[in-house]
């Protein structure tokens, strides 16, 4: 049963409904009945007020519901309170959506990850839960036998959060060391709402079998995969999907998982097309961005789903794809590389005579935008991603009089070329 109050201040979201019976069906249930209300505030007590309290036990009767499901967060002692008032398990937003965490992560890392946010979450509310077990079975002011034993689980989450964060710390550690963020490569993140197709896009565009399925939710780990292309390459990475009001405690958990899309040359952010609600999913991936602290980095929106969107109901601005049909795929491909291009260090290089492992090194380090030949003579104009100092060094192992290097504005290469022209993304 899903309950969902619309409070004062608040704009009713068209697709908050559907989104809640899917995250109730990713949880491994089914929403059988709908109770909503308008209020200028929650009630202190219960959330809902009295007579909508009595709607929902009767619902919950009438068609044998085994939880309740609020749309909004809940104080503890109000967790308690309908659940007596119902008679059923209560579950609240934030918990919703970490039971759902916590089926599909697959990984020790995201396990863990999952169980700190539980824990971060549970751990202030304990008291509330202890002080309304303690009021139901002592007078005021009284230290009941449940304060003692809130003080002894206080204890022991507190120490399973240090040991959780000692062992994520250890785990991020290892991956960082493993993959250290490569300053030589272009690194593209693909992020955008939960369920939007960012995982099928990265098999696309990548070939490879990153896991996905229509669920929300599906991926929770990052995956990396490298595009090689002359001059350093691109490193594509899926990560964890966002949602509207994603709870705190999972974004500080998922803070290094998501450490990705922080340190990404550049975002993809994918939207699903074909959703009604697409424009309110991009803002709530826009603010999720800053709260994650990723508001400053570059992006593109890259709209997904288009074989199943009429023309006349297509996005207006961005990049279309399909990732299922491949559809819009080298435009996408051509307004990253465009991308990369213009965040190279571009320089015209001059070489009198000729010097096989210098070249070599210049085609496997540096865009090439043009190579002649001339007598016995080279002129090259390339772009190193990893600056023209890197360029420098290499040529101070040659007789400085056999080159000349002149940096050259991105927007003189830009002009003068085809291939390095940026398109509308
Ligand atoms: N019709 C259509 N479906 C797609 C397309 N791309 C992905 N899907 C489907 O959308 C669903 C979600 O795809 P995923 O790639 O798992 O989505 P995601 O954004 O990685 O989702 P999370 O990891 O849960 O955040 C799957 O059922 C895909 O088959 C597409 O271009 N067209
Ligand atoms: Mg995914």
């Amino acid at each position: 049963m899903a309950v969902s109050v619309t409070l004062s201040g608040e704009t009713p979201s068209p697709g908050a409904a559907d989104e809640l019976a899917s995250l109730v069906r990713t949880a491994g249930g089914r929403v059988v009945a709908t109770v909503s209300q308008n209020r200028a505030f929650p009630d202190s007590s219960t959330f809902v007020g009295k007579g909508k309290l009595e709607e929902l036990k009767a619902s919950v009767e009438a068609c044998g519901v085994t939880s309740v499901v609020f749309d909004h967060n809940l104080a503890p002692a109000q967790v308690s309170r309908l659940e007596e008032a119902v008679g059923c398990k209560v579950l609240d937003r934030t918990e919703l959506i970490m039971s759902i965490f916590a089926r599909q992560a697959r990984t020790s890392e995201s396990k863990l990850q999952v169980e700190l946010a539980q824990l971060r979450y549970a751990l202030p509310r304990l008291s509330g839960m202890w002080h309304h077990l303690s009021r139901l079975g002592g007078g005021i002011g009284t230290r009941g036998p449940g304060e003692t034993q809130l003080e002894v689980d206080k204890r022991k989450a507190r120490a399973r959060i240090r040991v959780l964060e000692k062992e994520l710390e250890r785990i991020a550690g290892r991956r960082d060391r493993l993959s250290r963020r490569r300053s030589d490569v272009f690194n593209v993140a693909l992020t955008g709402y939960t369920n939007t197709g960012k995982s099928t896009l990265l098999n696309s565009i990548c070939g490879s079998e990153a896991y996905s399925a229509d669920k929300l939710f599906a991926t929770l780990d990052s995956t990396t995969r490298r595009l090689d292309s002359p001059g350093g390459g691109t490193v594509f990475s899926d990560t964890v999907g966002f949602i509207d009001r994603l709870p705190e405690e999972l974004i500080a958990s998922f803070y290094s998982t998501l450490s990705v899309v922080r340190e990404a040359d550049l975002l993809l952010l994918v939207g699903d097309a074909s959703h009604p609600c697409r424009d309110l999913q991009t803002e709530s991936v826009r603010a999720t961005l800053e709260r994650i602290g990723a508001g400053g980095v570059p992006r593109l929106q890259v709209w997904n789903k288009m074989d199943i969107v009429s023309p006349d109901s297509a996005p207006v601005g961005g990049i279309l794809v399909s990732a299922l049909t491949g559809a819009g795929l080298p435009d996408l491909l051509a307004a990253v590389e465009c991308e990369r291009r213009s965040r190279l260090d571009w320089f015209r290089l001059t070489l009198s005579g000729s010097d096989g492992r210098l070249e070599n090194w210049l085609h496997e380090n540096c865009v090439m935008e043009s190579f002649e030949r001339a007598g016995e003579g080279t002129r090259t104009l390339a772009g190193a991603l990893m600056g023209i100092g890197s360029v420098r060094e290499r040529l101070a192992d040659e007789d400085p009089s056999s080159w000349t290097l002149e940096p050259v504005p991105w927007a003189d290469v830009s002009c003068s070329s085809e291939s390095g022209r940026c398109r509308n993304g």
